[in-house]
């Protein structure tokens, strides 16, 4: 059975030729040119020689049926025999040279597909001098390269993975260009998989409070677009990038700003450039991604355009599938059990609030689970947990259901002696133990601790205004 059939033949028809002799299945051809014919003949091709408009040379069956004569009245007139010959086959035509209106519509009304060679070629070289080509990556890459010092990437404060995922793979397109840069956050990273995430993928960000300004650059925002809102910089600090999804709320100033609010994800964005760029984002820089992108649009079923379906798809042939299901259901630690057990056993309960003093641990981390699960008991609106590690004093407060602004009441009672950071529903604090290491042999450091914080805390709590700022947050953040 012919798979293949080619009527009339030109130089069109001949690449066509090259192009297929590889595929399987039997090519006839079938065309009154003299010339051409022995071409075809020469590269083994079966060639009748015969006018490609009379059916009856044609063979007894083809699938796939190609037009291709530069004389756009002959084309129509074999379209339409072959069309009449063999009912299924797919027909592709070439339109000639210098057809009419009246017979290009000839052709796409017999044919499945009409082939216009020259309205290809235009296009291709509008896609090879950059006529149709997106600006923005080389734009970037320009801004970068006009940097004299190192990039500070900064994410928003209790960055979520689309945040966290965006400021490694900025910091890292940047690094390919020769620009150090350190991607940042302020405040805590709250939810447990968010730290799993940061944790199983050893994704290394600086916190904003140990970063001192004068030491960059340049200044890039991730996910959020303004400084000094939801982030640490003091209020319209100059910036360079702003790349983010979300509308912004005023006027953001930047050598380079790129916001899509019809995107999902600013981790979208961010493949988008590493693959614009050829830079390979690796496997932890991919799942990161990954991660944020199925993070902000709920698994593809919130606010999910076509770029980010196709930065996921792109992404997860270097993502680690183990990787991302060990980061959304992570396991408790020992550790973590352990304070927990000591928070619930050491709660100090006064009204909707409890704070408990959890002594020496061994991870940060298991402060933010601890206060994270004691919201869930009955009446309980704010939980305040605080232990102590490397000469510091670490507590972690969260808040729910109730208008006090947890970030404000930790600033209230710990600032002065430490630094304390957050909003109204989760925020963080540290103090060094300093003089409180003097503990004389009677009472031990965790007592000495839990006085002292402990006392600050429900003091701050009792002089706290009931109302929180009139200023509702900039972003949503969950
Ligand atoms: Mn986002």
């Amino acid at each position: 059975m012919t798979r293949r059939l080619l009527l009339g033949c030109s130089a069109v028809g001949n690449a066509f030729v090259e192009r297929t002799r590889e595929e399987a299945g039997e090519l006839v051809a079938i065309t009154d040119d003299a010339g051409w014919a022995s071409t075809l003949r020469d590269r083994n091709v079966a060639t009748v020689e015969a006018d490609p408009t009379d059916a009856s040379a044609y063979p007894d069956s083809a699938a796939v049926v190609f037009v291709a004569s530069d004389d756009p009245e002959r084309n129509v007139a074999a379209a339409r025999a072959a069309r009449r010959r063999y009912p299924d086959a797919m027909i592709v035509a070439h339109v000639g040279t210098d057809p009419s209106a009246a017979q290009q519509s000839a052709l796409e009304s017999v044919a499945d597909r009409v082939v216009d060679p020259a309205e290809a070629v235009a296009s291709r070289v509008c896609e090879a001098t950059g006529a149709d080509v997106d600006e923005r990556p080389a734009r970037l890459l320009a801004i970068l390269r006009d940097l004299a010092g190192p990039l500070l990437v900064v994410a928003h404060d209790n960055p979520d993975p689309d945040a966290l995922a965006s400021a490694i793979g900025l910091a890292r397109i940047a690094e390919t260009v020769g620009v150090p840069a350190d991607p940042c956050y302020g405040g805590e990273i709250a939810h447990q998989e968010n730290r799993a995430m940061v944790n199983v993928l050893d994704i290394r960000l600086r916190t904003f409070d140990e970063i001192d300004l004068d030491d960059y650059d340049g200044i890039a925002l991730v996910d959020h677009s303004r400084a000094g809102i939801n982030d640490g910089l003091p209020e319209e600090y100059p910036v360079d990038i702003v790349v983010d999804h979300h509308p912004p709320r005023g006027p953001v100033a930047g050598s380079f700003v790129d916001i899509r609010p019809a995107i999902g994800a600013t981790s979208t964005l961010i493949e988008e450039y590493l693959s614009r760029l050829g830079v390979e984002p690796g496997r932890e820089l991919a799942t990161a991604l990954l991660y944020g992108i199925r993070i902000d649009t709920k698994d593809f079923t919130r606010s999910t355009a076509i770029p980010d379906f196709e930065a996921a798809a792109s992404l997860s042939a270097h993502a680690d599938e183990s990787v991302l299901k060990r980061v959304e259901s992570p396991s408790l630690s020992p550790e973590t059990l352990r304070v927990l057990a000591v928070a619930i056993e050491n709660r100090d309960v006064r009204g909707n609030t409890v704070a408990s003093g959890v002594g020496e641990i061994a991870d940060r981390d298991a402060l933010a689970q601890a206060a994270d699960r004691l919201l869930e008991l009955d009446g309980v609106t704010v939980t305040f947990v605080y232990g102590y590690a490397d000469g510091v004093i670490y507590g972690s407060a969260r808040a729910r259901g109730t208008d006090l602004d947890v970030g404000e009441l930790l600033r209230d009672a710990l600032d002065p002696v430490g630094s304390a950071g957050g909003h109204a529903a989760m925020a963080g604090a540290q103090v060094p133990l300093g003089i409180l290491e003097e503990v004389s042999e009677s009472e031990s450091l965790a007592d000495v601790v839990e006085t002292f914080v402990a006392e600050r805390f429900f003091e701050a709590l009792a002089d706290a205004p009931s109302t929180p700022p009139a200023t509702p947050p900039e972003f949503p953040t969950e």
